[in-house]
């Protein structure tokens, strides 16, 4: 049981998404995320242990070497897809509430800002690690974080932004937010965000990279 999981790790790790994938090139034939997955679920294996001890583990070596320039985007895509693969065959489980997930947080770039690439990024290590993600997209008013934190009382809200004519509108988002929902978490990253812009708009935390995001949520919930 233990030696599946630790190859179904190895698959999100090293995005081995199934049998027929020529990528990576060393797992070529080998059996992917999608077949061990099946395999481990008709052992009997539980879905819960399959996300804890091999989904999420595979995930977070993911999140650190790409934190640590060892892999880039397109590595960590190919993990998510591997990951997302795994995922489906855990749905069943996830309708019936067998699997418990960390919490529910809601992400996306704010108003004005259509950058996606690293938002998704986050999303899927978010995911990745056990949480309930619900992205709303690029270009999101606050309005509409808003309603989707008021929808899903207890979520934390990540927030996105690569421009700096779009600074102004993730402030607007916090404010909005803190106004409206006391006592609620937000995150907020992308490239022209630092820790002293987010001290001064008064978010809770500033990561640089998805795997700080990650870090901090799951700090909270533990
Ligand atoms: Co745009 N763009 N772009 N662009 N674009 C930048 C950001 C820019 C720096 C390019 C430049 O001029 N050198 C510049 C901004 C300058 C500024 O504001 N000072 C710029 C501009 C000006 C524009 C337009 C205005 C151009 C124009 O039309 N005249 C326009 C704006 C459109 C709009 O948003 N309204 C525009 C459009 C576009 C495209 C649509 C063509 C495309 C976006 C496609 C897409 O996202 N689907 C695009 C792209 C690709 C870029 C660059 C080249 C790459 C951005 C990217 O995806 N990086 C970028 C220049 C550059 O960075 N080299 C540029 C990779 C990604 C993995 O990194 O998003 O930083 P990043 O995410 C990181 C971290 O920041 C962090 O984790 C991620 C992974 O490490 N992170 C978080 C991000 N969000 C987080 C949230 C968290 C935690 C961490 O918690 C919630």
């Amino acid at each position: 049981m233990e030696q599946l999981l630790e190859q179904i790790a190895i698959c999100v790790e090293f995005g081995k998404i199934n049998k027929l994938a020529p990528y990576p090139p060393d797992m070529k034939g080998q059996d992917g995320a999608d077949e061990l997955t099946g395999k481990a679920l008709d052992q009997g294996i539980s879905a819960d242990d399959v996300l804890q001890k091999a989904l999420i583990k595979g995930m977070e070596k993911v999140g650190i070497k790409f934190r640590e320039n060892k892999i880039f985007v397109p590595q960590v895509l190919m993990s998510a897809k591997a990951m997302h693969t795994a995922m489906e065959h855990l749905k069943p489980s996830f309708q019936s509430g067998t699997i418990r997930r960390k919490g529910i947080f809601v992400i996306g770039t704010v108003a004005g800002d259509l950058h996606d690439i690293g938002k998704n990024l986050v999303s899927m290590m978010i995911e990745g690690n056990g949480w309930q993600v619900i992205d709303l997209g690029t270009d999101v008013k606050p309005e509409k974080f808003i309603e989707m934190a008021k929808a899903n009382p207890g979520c934390k809200v990540g927030l996105s932004a690569l421009l700096t004519t779009t600074m102004g509108n993730m402030e607007k988002t916090v404010k909005e937010l803190k106004e409206q929902i006391p006592g609620i978490i937000v995150l907020i990253g992308g490239a022209p965000v630092n820790d002293n812009f987010r001290e001064k708009i008064g978010a809770d935390f500033y990561s640089p990279d998805p795997q700080g995001a990650v870090e901090y949520l799951n700090k909270l919930v533990a």
